[in-house]
Protein backbone atom coordinates (compact mmCIF):
# COMPACT_ATOMS: atom_id res chain seq x y z
CA UNK A 1 0.00 0.00 0.00
CA UNK A 2 1.95 3.07 -1.29
CA UNK A 3 0.06 6.24 0.10
CA UNK A 4 1.46 9.55 0.93
CA UNK A 5 2.92 10.19 4.59
CA UNK A 6 1.94 13.13 7.02
CA UNK A 7 5.37 14.46 8.02
CA UNK A 8 5.86 14.71 11.97
CA UNK A 9 4.72 18.44 11.43
CA UNK A 10 2.05 17.62 9.96
CA UNK A 11 0.68 14.73 12.65
CA UNK A 12 1.78 17.25 15.45
CA UNK A 13 -1.09 19.29 14.47
CA UNK A 14 -3.72 16.71 13.78
CA UNK A 15 -2.79 15.57 17.07
CA UNK A 16 -4.90 16.36 20.42
CA UNK A 17 -3.09 14.48 22.87
CA UNK A 18 -0.22 16.82 24.74
CA UNK A 19 2.70 14.44 24.58
CA UNK A 20 1.97 13.15 21.30
CA UNK A 21 2.16 16.77 19.87
CA UNK A 22 5.09 17.54 21.74
CA UNK A 23 7.10 14.59 20.57
CA UNK A 24 6.12 14.63 17.38
CA UNK A 25 7.12 18.68 17.05
CA UNK A 26 10.45 17.56 18.60
CA UNK A 27 11.12 15.13 15.83
CA UNK A 28 10.36 17.67 13.95
CA UNK A 29 12.62 20.37 14.82
CA UNK A 30 15.73 17.86 16.06
CA UNK A 31 15.39 16.12 12.59
CA UNK A 32 15.64 13.14 15.12
CA UNK A 33 13.70 9.68 15.03
CA UNK A 34 15.88 8.20 17.36
CA UNK A 35 14.78 7.07 21.16
CA UNK A 36 18.23 6.34 23.15
CA UNK A 37 17.88 3.77 25.51
CA UNK A 38 20.48 4.36 28.20
CA UNK A 39 20.12 0.96 30.27
CA UNK A 40 23.19 1.67 32.56
CA UNK A 41 22.82 0.50 36.17
CA UNK A 42 24.96 3.98 37.42
CA UNK A 43 22.66 7.35 37.73
CA UNK A 44 26.21 9.42 37.12
CA UNK A 45 26.55 7.65 33.93
CA UNK A 46 23.25 7.93 32.91
CA UNK A 47 22.97 11.85 33.40
CA UNK A 48 26.60 11.89 31.02
CA UNK A 49 25.11 9.70 28.75
CA UNK A 50 22.02 11.83 29.08
CA UNK A 51 23.53 15.26 28.34
CA UNK A 52 26.46 13.52 26.10
CA UNK A 53 23.61 11.85 23.24
CA UNK A 54 20.93 15.08 24.17
CA UNK A 55 21.41 16.15 21.17
CA UNK A 56 20.67 13.65 18.56
CA UNK A 57 17.68 12.14 20.02
CA UNK A 58 13.75 13.13 20.59
CA UNK A 59 13.36 11.15 23.45
CA UNK A 60 15.86 9.30 26.28
CA UNK A 61 14.56 5.87 27.40
CA UNK A 62 14.55 4.99 31.25
CA UNK A 63 14.42 1.88 33.50
CA UNK A 64 15.07 3.21 36.93
CA UNK A 65 15.20 0.81 38.55
CA UNK A 66 17.88 -0.59 37.71
CA UNK A 67 20.26 2.45 39.50
CA UNK A 68 22.14 1.54 41.85
CA UNK A 69 22.12 5.15 43.18
CA UNK A 70 18.49 6.67 42.35
CA UNK A 71 18.49 10.28 44.42
CA UNK A 72 16.03 13.15 44.00
CA UNK A 73 18.99 14.80 42.92
CA UNK A 74 19.46 12.52 40.16
CA UNK A 75 15.72 13.29 39.00
CA UNK A 76 16.20 17.02 39.46
CA UNK A 77 19.04 16.22 37.14
CA UNK A 78 17.22 14.54 34.63
CA UNK A 79 14.94 16.78 33.99
CA UNK A 80 17.45 19.90 33.57
CA UNK A 81 19.48 17.62 31.15
CA UNK A 82 16.31 17.18 29.22
CA UNK A 83 15.09 20.47 29.20
CA UNK A 84 18.49 22.27 28.04
CA UNK A 85 18.62 19.28 24.95
CA UNK A 86 14.76 19.50 24.61
CA UNK A 87 14.00 15.72 24.78
CA UNK A 88 11.62 13.97 26.69
CA UNK A 89 11.50 11.41 29.30
CA UNK A 90 9.71 7.79 29.00
CA UNK A 91 10.20 5.43 32.04
CA UNK A 92 9.44 1.69 30.53
CA UNK A 93 8.24 0.30 33.43
CA UNK A 94 5.93 -1.78 31.82
CA UNK A 95 2.92 -1.41 34.25
CA UNK A 96 1.00 -4.81 34.38
CA UNK A 97 -1.29 -4.90 37.52
CA UNK A 98 -4.92 -3.88 38.51
CA UNK A 99 -5.97 -0.30 38.12
CA UNK A 100 -5.62 0.61 42.02
CA UNK A 101 -1.75 -1.29 42.03
CA UNK A 102 -0.83 0.61 39.18
CA UNK A 103 -1.87 4.26 40.15
CA UNK A 104 0.48 3.62 43.33
CA UNK A 105 3.18 1.98 41.55
CA UNK A 106 3.15 5.06 39.64
CA UNK A 107 2.45 7.97 41.88
CA UNK A 108 4.48 7.01 45.10
CA UNK A 109 7.38 4.39 46.34
CA UNK A 110 11.19 5.57 45.48
CA UNK A 111 10.68 6.75 42.38
CA UNK A 112 7.49 8.70 42.09
CA UNK A 113 7.61 8.15 38.32
CA UNK A 114 4.38 10.62 37.44
CA UNK A 115 6.21 13.50 38.79
CA UNK A 116 9.08 13.12 36.11
CA UNK A 117 8.20 10.89 33.39
CA UNK A 118 6.66 12.46 30.21
CA UNK A 119 5.73 8.79 29.24
CA UNK A 120 5.75 5.74 30.41
CA UNK A 121 4.18 2.12 28.94
CA UNK A 122 1.80 -0.72 30.24
CA UNK A 123 0.88 -4.18 29.42
CA UNK A 124 -2.56 -4.73 28.51
CA UNK A 125 -2.98 -8.04 29.84
CA UNK A 126 -4.81 -7.12 32.86
CA UNK A 127 -7.88 -5.23 30.34
CA UNK A 128 -8.30 -1.52 30.81
CA UNK A 129 -8.19 -1.11 34.27
CA UNK A 130 -4.30 -0.96 33.70
CA UNK A 131 -4.88 1.95 31.67
CA UNK A 132 -7.90 4.04 34.23
CA UNK A 133 -5.77 3.29 37.25
CA UNK A 134 -2.53 5.56 35.28
CA UNK A 135 -5.05 7.69 34.03
CA UNK A 136 -6.34 8.68 37.40
CA UNK A 137 -2.54 11.31 37.31
CA UNK A 138 -1.71 10.82 34.52
CA UNK A 139 -4.18 12.92 32.55
CA UNK A 140 -4.53 15.64 34.61
CA UNK A 141 -0.69 15.86 34.73
CA UNK A 142 -0.29 16.01 31.07
CA UNK A 143 1.67 12.70 30.42
CA UNK A 144 1.33 10.09 28.18
CA UNK A 145 1.31 6.58 27.47
CA UNK A 146 1.88 4.00 25.00
CA UNK A 147 0.56 0.51 25.11
CA UNK A 148 3.09 -2.90 24.55
CA UNK A 149 1.06 -4.22 21.35
CA UNK A 150 4.00 -6.27 20.24
CA UNK A 151 7.92 -7.15 21.85
CA UNK A 152 10.83 -7.80 20.31
CA UNK A 153 11.69 -11.07 22.07
CA UNK A 154 11.68 -14.14 20.73
CA UNK A 155 8.52 -16.39 21.32
CA UNK A 156 6.84 -13.04 22.31
CA UNK A 157 3.16 -13.82 23.00
CA UNK A 158 1.95 -10.27 22.01
CA UNK A 159 0.21 -11.46 18.24
CA UNK A 160 -2.28 -11.60 16.34
CA UNK A 161 -5.57 -11.11 18.53
CA UNK A 162 -3.90 -9.68 21.65
CA UNK A 163 -2.16 -7.01 19.69
CA UNK A 164 -5.55 -6.18 17.91
CA UNK A 165 -6.75 -5.62 21.41
CA UNK A 166 -3.98 -3.13 22.12
CA UNK A 167 -5.22 -1.04 19.29
CA UNK A 168 -8.79 -1.03 20.40
CA UNK A 169 -7.79 -0.13 23.97
CA UNK A 170 -5.66 2.87 22.84
CA UNK A 171 -8.63 4.20 20.49
CA UNK A 172 -10.93 3.65 23.77
CA UNK A 173 -8.47 5.53 25.83
CA UNK A 174 -7.04 8.37 23.60
CA UNK A 175 -7.12 11.15 26.25
CA UNK A 176 -3.67 9.40 28.19
CA UNK A 177 -2.78 6.41 25.10
CA UNK A 178 -1.00 8.26 23.14
CA UNK A 179 0.94 4.86 20.90
CA UNK A 180 2.13 1.96 20.63
CA UNK A 181 5.32 -0.30 21.32
CA UNK A 182 5.41 -2.27 18.64
CA UNK A 183 7.65 -3.53 15.49
CA UNK A 184 5.64 -2.31 12.81
CA UNK A 185 2.63 -0.07 12.13
CA UNK A 186 -0.58 -1.18 13.87
CA UNK A 187 -3.23 1.68 12.66
CA UNK A 188 -3.15 4.31 10.26
CA UNK A 189 -4.50 6.81 12.63
CA UNK A 190 -2.33 9.45 12.62
CA UNK A 191 -2.30 10.50 15.87
CA UNK A 192 -0.83 7.42 17.49
CA UNK A 193 2.80 7.42 17.65
CA UNK A 194 4.74 4.05 16.74
CA UNK A 195 7.99 3.23 18.83
CA UNK A 196 10.20 0.02 18.48
CA UNK A 197 13.01 -1.17 19.95
CA UNK A 198 14.91 -4.27 18.73
CA UNK A 199 16.97 -2.00 16.31
CA UNK A 200 20.89 -2.52 15.61
CA UNK A 201 22.67 -1.69 13.15
CA UNK A 202 24.35 -5.47 11.56
CA UNK A 203 23.25 -6.99 15.38
CA UNK A 204 21.11 -10.18 15.05
CA UNK A 205 20.09 -10.30 18.68
CA UNK A 206 21.42 -11.35 22.09
CA UNK A 207 21.69 -14.50 23.50
CA UNK A 208 18.60 -13.77 25.98
CA UNK A 209 16.30 -13.72 23.16
CA UNK A 210 16.71 -10.53 21.71
CA UNK A 211 16.01 -9.61 18.15
CA UNK A 212 17.27 -6.62 16.04
CA UNK A 213 16.36 -5.18 12.74
CA UNK A 214 18.03 -2.20 11.13
CA UNK A 215 16.81 1.54 11.73
CA UNK A 216 15.80 1.37 7.41
CA UNK A 217 13.99 -2.26 8.20
CA UNK A 218 12.07 -0.59 11.00
CA UNK A 219 11.07 2.53 9.69
CA UNK A 220 10.58 2.07 5.81
CA UNK A 221 9.54 -1.46 5.74
CA UNK A 222 7.29 -1.50 9.01
CA UNK A 223 6.73 1.93 9.05
CA UNK A 224 7.18 2.48 12.58
CA UNK A 225 8.07 6.48 13.61
CA UNK A 226 10.75 6.47 16.26
CA UNK A 227 13.27 3.72 16.88
CA UNK A 228 14.68 2.93 20.63
CA UNK A 229 18.45 1.95 20.51
CA UNK A 230 19.77 0.49 23.64
CA UNK A 231 23.26 -1.39 23.38
CA UNK A 232 23.87 0.12 19.91
CA UNK A 233 24.97 2.97 21.18
CA UNK A 234 25.60 2.32 24.61
CA UNK A 235 28.60 -0.61 23.92
CA UNK A 236 30.03 1.39 20.33
CA UNK A 237 33.60 2.91 21.02
CA UNK A 238 32.58 6.07 20.45
CA UNK A 239 28.94 6.55 21.86
CA UNK A 240 28.29 9.87 20.22
CA UNK A 241 29.36 9.26 16.75
CA UNK A 242 27.46 6.29 16.74
CA UNK A 243 24.40 8.10 18.10
CA UNK A 244 24.29 10.61 15.04
CA UNK A 245 24.86 7.58 13.18
CA UNK A 246 21.28 6.08 14.43
CA UNK A 247 19.90 9.59 14.11
CA UNK A 248 20.51 10.04 10.41
CA UNK A 249 19.95 6.28 9.39
CA UNK A 250 16.42 7.08 11.32
CA UNK A 251 15.82 10.20 10.00
CA UNK A 252 16.65 9.19 6.06
CA UNK A 253 14.70 6.72 6.37
CA UNK A 254 11.52 8.71 7.40
CA UNK A 255 12.73 11.14 4.41
CA UNK A 256 12.68 8.94 2.21
CA UNK A 257 9.24 7.65 2.76
CA UNK A 258 7.48 11.07 3.08
CA UNK A 259 9.08 11.82 -0.24
CA UNK A 260 7.47 8.33 -1.77
F1 LIG B 1 8.99 -3.62 25.12
C1 LIG B 1 10.25 -3.86 24.86
C2 LIG B 1 10.57 -4.82 23.86
O1 LIG B 1 9.71 -5.43 23.23
N1 LIG B 1 11.89 -5.00 23.59
C3 LIG B 1 12.88 -4.31 24.23
O2 LIG B 1 14.05 -4.53 23.96
C4 LIG B 1 11.24 -3.15 25.48
N2 LIG B 1 12.55 -3.37 25.19
C5 LIG B 1 13.56 -2.54 25.88
O3 LIG B 1 14.30 -1.82 24.91
C6 LIG B 1 14.55 -3.30 26.71
O4 LIG B 1 14.10 -3.41 28.05
C7 LIG B 1 15.80 -2.43 26.61
O5 LIG B 1 15.74 -1.40 27.57
C8 LIG B 1 15.69 -1.79 25.24
C9 LIG B 1 16.46 -2.48 24.14
O6 LIG B 1 17.82 -2.41 24.38
P1 LIG B 1 18.92 -2.94 23.34
O7 LIG B 1 20.20 -2.82 24.10
O8 LIG B 1 18.86 -2.02 22.15
O9 LIG B 1 18.59 -4.36 22.99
Amino acid sequence: KQKKMLTYQQRAALCTHPVAKRLFTIMHEKRSNLAFSVDVTSATQLLQFADDIGPYICLLKTHVDILEDFSQDFVTRLQATAKKHNFLIFEDRKFADIGQTVLKQYISGLYRICDWAHIVNAHIVPGPGVIHGLSKVGVPKERGCLLIGQMSSQGSLATGEYTTAAVKMAEENSNFVMGFICQGSLTDDPRFIHMAPGVQLGGSGDQLGQQYNSPAQMVTEKRVDVIIVGRGILNAEDPVATAKLYQHAGFEAYENLSNN
